[in-house]
Formats: C-alpha cells, structure tokens, sequence
C-alpha cells in the first residue's frame, strides 16, 4: 500500500464562529483563528478543517452558503483568508476546507434565479417537482423536522431541501451544476488549501423517481433515504478526475448513511473517489429506536465496540477510516461517553481520547476536546440557538413522541449548541474569547476548564493529547497495524491490540467507575508503558482505576 501523508495526521476542527472573535463582536473570526495557529501547533495537529466561512445568511450558521467565492464579512475578507492560510503553511499546518454542495443558501444567485419562473435558466439548477395528488412529491422528511418538500406558490411546484427551507438542494443529475462545483472547488485549490470536508456528500445523487421511504414517528422518512444514490459513485469518480487527482489534497466526505460496503467506494485506497469518509453508526449507539438521537440513554459498550471494530476490521487493507468522537454536531463527549464531574472529568477525557487515538485512521480533534471541555448547563429552552434543536424540539412534543420535561432533558444531552458554546482560552471575562458579548454563552466553568490552565500543568489533558498526536507521528505500529478486538462481551472495558510485523500494542481503557483488573495477554508481560492516564505499574496483570487507559507496548 502506498503512504500518504494524510494517513499519519491528525486533523483539528475549527467551528469559526465559536473559536476566537478578534473584533469584541462577540463572533469568531479569521484573524482570531490566526492568531491561535501557534497553540494548534503545539497541540502537534497538523491539519485544520475550518467549517464554513464562506457568505452565507446563516440559517444554519455558515451551512446555507449564499456566495462560495466570498469570506462571510462577520468572519473578515479574503485578505484576512490568505493570511491565515500563508501563516498557517509556514507553521507546517495544513488547511481543510468546509465545502457544502448538497444545498446552497435559498439567498444563493442560483436559487434566486431558479425560484423565479419554471423556464428560467437555472431552474434546473435545483429539484423542482409538481405536488402529487395535491401533496408533497413524497414522503422525504427534513434532518430539522418537517418535509423535505416546500411548496413554492410562485411557480406552484415544490423544491427538495434535506435541511432547512433556506437550503434547498441542488441537482447533479444537472451537467452544468457539476460543471459549476467543480469550477469553483478548483478556484479554490489554486489558492493553496489543502484539501476538502465535503457535507453530506452521500446525499448528492437523488433517486429521481422519489420514492417514499420508510416513514419514523414523526411520520417522515428519514432524509437517511437519500443517501448513496444511484449515481453518487459515478459523480465523486468525475470529481476526482476533473478536480482532486490534479493536486495532492486530503479529502475526507461526510457520509451521512453510509454502510461499510458503500464506504470501501467512497474511501478506497485506489484514490478513485475520496481519501476517507466519516461513517456516523457509532454516534448512533445510544440513540432510541423512536425518539432518535433525542433521548438520554446510557451507553452500552459492547454495542460501540462491535460498530467501531466491524469498521476498524470491514475497512482494514481497502479503505481508509476517520476517528472521531466529537464535531460541532455533536455534544462533548466527555460529557456523553465519559464523565464530567470534577472527580473524573481528566481522567475519562483522556481515557476516551486514548481509546480512539490508538486506532487505525485519521484522528480528528474537535475544539476544546482537548481541553475536556464539556457540555453547557442549560437553563431553558430560550438560551438554544441550533436550529436542529429548536425545530426537533417543536416536532417531538407537537406528535407527543416526548414530553416537555423529556424534550427539554433530550435536548440540554444532545443539542449541537453543547459544541458550539465559546471556545475556553483563560480565565479573564468571557473567557478570553471575546471583550463583547458572546453569540452563544461561555459555559460557567471556564474559570477551571480553559487552554492557559491546560498549558501551565503538565498532566493536563491538553498535554495527554500532545502525547498521543506525538505517538502517533513517531510509531507506524500506530498508523498502520492491524486491530483486534478483545473481550467483546465486557459491559467496562474497551481492549484491542495493533500489530505491525514483530510489534503489538494493547489498548484497555475502562468506561465505567469500578476499578477492574485484567490478566494480560503473555505477548504483554513485561511489555512497555507508552501511554497511561494513571500511575500505572503492570506485571502479569494491569489494576484499571475508574476511567483508567493504559497502552502497553511490547517487540517480539
Ligand atoms: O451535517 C449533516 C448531518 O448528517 C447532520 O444533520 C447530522 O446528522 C446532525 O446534525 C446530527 O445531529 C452537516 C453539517 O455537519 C451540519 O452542521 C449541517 O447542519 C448539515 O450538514 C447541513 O449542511
Ligand atoms: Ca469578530
């Protein structure tokens, strides 16, 4: 197998509007995220992908793009753009664009253009059906509740939006709509980015017949139905051909949807489509069979062991998998998955990052992870900005799928704002994020929880990641090994091996408050510490605290 660079990075996430406002608007912005190129360089990443910065009304903060070739003024100008990306290449650091052409801003020329009669020129531009028997074309349901179709009474035909209304969805199936992307993607690789996240990119191919899907509580498909259409693979192939293959980029799609046997397309190592995808079953792990994701279930990890290891082992030696726990759509994980009480909160973040740092693929860092940032306190339904909550929310207590009291807890666990409250530079006001008023609220804690406290204590959970990153950087093992799972059944401990050649890795990590012990596998005995978030002292077996990690190294 051939090497690539993008396989030994490890990716940071940049959410702009939420990392460091330079102006006192109280919004983040580019010069902000310049100035912070340094810390992200001492963290050890080596690749950035910034969400959206492009014009946009923001319906969907930055994912409703109204122009893809202009810098959304909030977040500064183009000049503002090539300086941040000149800094950050002469830092070593590599940028990943945000790049979302599933939908475009109902404020996008195009839409406007293709909303104004049925024979305009851009009316193809966009997926314009007649109503059937006096309703919408079919039974496709908004990610944000509701229909996917909004009827338009000026032209008297529905448009397709997977989103908001203010998203409606473009149409592949169109040449010059192709033809269009692929011109300005390549506009802006000449710039020198690094690389693209594309959004939803398995969405892209529509099945033009619009069949129904199988409805959920909500009376809705879910837009899950779109995914992998029929022509996905053939329109990524073009994209590679006309635009990735030409430049050495990272590509990494988001394939909302996506089944290992549709991912070893999207990511395989022939280069043919994309470098990586992210696969979302294992946030799926503690989702409800009716309430979706809006539900405060426990985890069960045997459940998240069986997913992660079907993909760790599904892709192994032909594609290409990312890591992650945590993005600006999900809550913080260590609020989730670990345990963030002031007792554990250290320690299970660092278990957790230990947990999937030591596996096969490209790990991403969504801000303040590493920190152990948490979820935010929320007091009422008012404080919510994400439009995903506030409109789930109405639908899950308008069809009495939750109550309010349930809908509220529902969403204070899992609302998407968890991610995109202030980034937690230091303990001034605000947090050092802003000298205004945040858009969103700093979380409380932050007087604890922030990067100068994490930079000034060496086991802090900051310099654990650095650890881990550094590992990575220096051991192919880490990079390019098998893994195995072990002790599938355990309801406490994650535990698989990596091994490359005469080198073996085992990674135990304890998600739950009990201590436990574990015999060691005999390759392990006398086997070498390279990493532990506790004082670990292993012999023929390990004692595991409460949210222990440890990974022991052994050559034989
Ligand atoms: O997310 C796509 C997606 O699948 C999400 O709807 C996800 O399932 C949900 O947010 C999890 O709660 C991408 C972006 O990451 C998201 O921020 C955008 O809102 C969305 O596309 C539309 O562009
Ligand atoms: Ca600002």
């Amino acid at each position: 197998m051939e090497k690539k660079w993008w396989q030994s990075s490890v990716v940071y996430q940049i959410y702009p509007r939420s990392f460091q406002d330079s102006n006192g608007d109280g919004i983040g912005d580019i010069p902000g995220i310049t100035k912070r190129l340094p810390y992200i360089r001492e963290l050890g990443a080596d690749v950035i992908w910034i969400s959206p910065l492009y014009q946009s009304p923001n319906d969907d903060n930055g994912y409703d793009i109204s122009d893809y070739r202009a810098i959304l003024r909030e977040f500064g100008t183009m000049e503002d753009f090539d300086r941040m990306l000149e800094t950050a290449h002469e830092l070593g650091l590599r940028i990943v664009m945000d790049l979302v052409v599933n939908h475009t801003s109902d404020e996008h020329a195009w839409f406007v253009e293709s909303r104004s009669s049925r024979d305009n020129p851009y009316r193809d531009y966009y997926i314009w059906r007649d109503p059937k028997d006096g309703h919408e074309p079919s039974n496709w349901g908004s990610c944000f509740g509701g229909s996917a179709w909004k009827y338009d009474e000026a032209t008297e035909q529905y448009y397709l939006h997977l989103f908001s209304v203010k998203q409606p969805d473009l149409n592949w199936d169109n040449p010059k709509v192709r033809d269009a992307v692929f011109d300005m993607m390549d506009w802006w690789l000449r710039k020198g980015i690094d690389g693209f996240r594309m959004d939803v990119i398995s969405l892209i191919s529509k099945d033009q017949s619009f069949p129904d899907g199988e409805p959920e509580s909500s009376g809705y498909a879910t837009f899950n139905c779109a995914a992998n259409g029929p022509r996905e693979h053939e329109y990524l192939q073009e994209m590679n051909r006309r635009v990735l293959s030409r430049y050495d980029i990272m590509t990494v799609g988001e394939c909302s949807g996506v089944t290992l046997e549709e991912a070893k397309k999207y990511a395989n190592l022939d280069g043919r489509e994309l470098s990586m995808c992210f696969q979302f079953e294992h946030m799926g792990v503690d989702s409800d069979p009716v309430a979706g994701k809006w539900t405060t279930k426990k985890l069960e990890l045997p459940k998240l062991k069986e997913v992660l290891t079907r993909w760790q082992n599904g892709l192994e030696g032909i594609a290409w998998n990312s890591l992650f726990w945590d993005n600006h759509d999900q809550p913080r994980i260590v609020s989730r998955w670990g345990c963030d009480s002031p007792e554990y909160r250290e320690r299970s973040a660092k278990m957790l990052a230990t947990c999937l740092h030591m596996m096969k693929g490209t790990p991403y860092i969504y801000q303040g992870e590493e920190l152990g940032m948490t979820n935010y306190p929320w007091g009422s339904l008012e404080e919510f900005n994400d439009i995903e909550t506030l409109q789930n929310y109405r639908q899950l207590v308008e069809k009495g799928i939750l109550s309010p009291d349930e809908a509220f807890e529902a969403v204070c666990a899992k609302s998407r704002d968890n991610a995109r409250t202030p980034m937690q530079w230091d303990t001034t006001e605000q947090a050092g994020f802003t000298t205004g008023t945040p858009w969103l609220p700093v979380n409380p804690n932050y007087r604890e929880i922030n990067a100068a406290e994490a930079l000034s204590r060496k086991d802090s959970v900051f310099y654990y990641y650095q650890k881990l990153i550094a590992l990575r950087k220096q051991m192919e093992l880490i990079v390019y090994g098998d893994y195995r799972l072990l002790l599938p059944e355990d309801e406490d401990l994650y535990a698989y091996t990596r091994n490359l050649g005469d080198e073996h890795l085992l990674v135990v990590c304890n998600f739950s408050e009990k201590e436990r012990s574990l015999r060691l596998p005999e390759t392990f005995i006398n086997g070498w510490v390279l990493i532990a978030n506790y004082d670990a002292a292993p012999g023929e077996s390990v004692v595991i605290p409460p949210y222990g990690a440890i990974a022991i190294f052994s050559k034989n």
